[in-house]
């Protein structure tokens, strides 16, 4: 997560390979649409400014960040698919809820990936309030897509 001391825009490119032939598939949450459509925008344009094709960018939406796992396994069992991005926003309520998606998504997108030997990126916002979600969609603290999506690129390059 995004710190004072680290914005979600700056990665480093240094050891990314050539990404013009490969294929990703986006998972997006519907829960706060109009955050995590800014998290999708920023993976989408971190994608397309590393050289991958425009035609070889998946995007497909889940009810709620709960299901960012499920989508991710169908997005990664596709054996064109060479990397998923899951994007999703979780705010603290009254309740714990925040906890326990937060951990079954964390331990989902892990599992995912170590079963499909795919890069499968978190890019879950998982903040204390709503202030602190957008600081994290396009906001002080850059854009946790753009993160995802560098993420997966520096993992293709391994
Ligand atoms: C139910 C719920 C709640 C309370 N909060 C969020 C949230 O902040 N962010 C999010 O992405 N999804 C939330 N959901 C929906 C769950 O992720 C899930 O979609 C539903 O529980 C249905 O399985």
């Amino acid at each position: 997560m995004a710190t004072a001391l680290k914005n979600l825009n700056n990665y480093s490119k240094q050891s990314f390979a050539d990404i013009s032939d490969k294929k990703f598939g986006i998972v997006v949450a519907d829960w706060h649409n109009d955050i995590t459509d800014t998290l999708c925008a920023g993976a989408i344009e971190t994608l397309l400014q590393h050289g991958a094709q425009k035609e070889n960018i998946f995007r497909n939406t889940v009810p709620g960040s709960f299901e960012l796992t499920l989508g991710a396994q169908f997005l990664a069992q596709n054996e064109e698919i060479d990397a998923v991005i899951a994007l999703g926003v979780v705010i603290k309520g009254d309740t714990k809820h925040d906890d326990y998606i937060n951990h079954a998504v964390a331990n989902g997108l892990t599992t995912v990936s170590l079963k499909y030997n795919k890069p499968v990126s978190f890019g879950l916002v998982t903040t204390n309030n709503l202030q602190q979600a957008l600081d994290r969609a396009g906001g002080k603290h850059g854009n946790k897509g753009v993160e995802a999506a560098a993420a997966a690129i520096h993992m293709l390059s391994f």
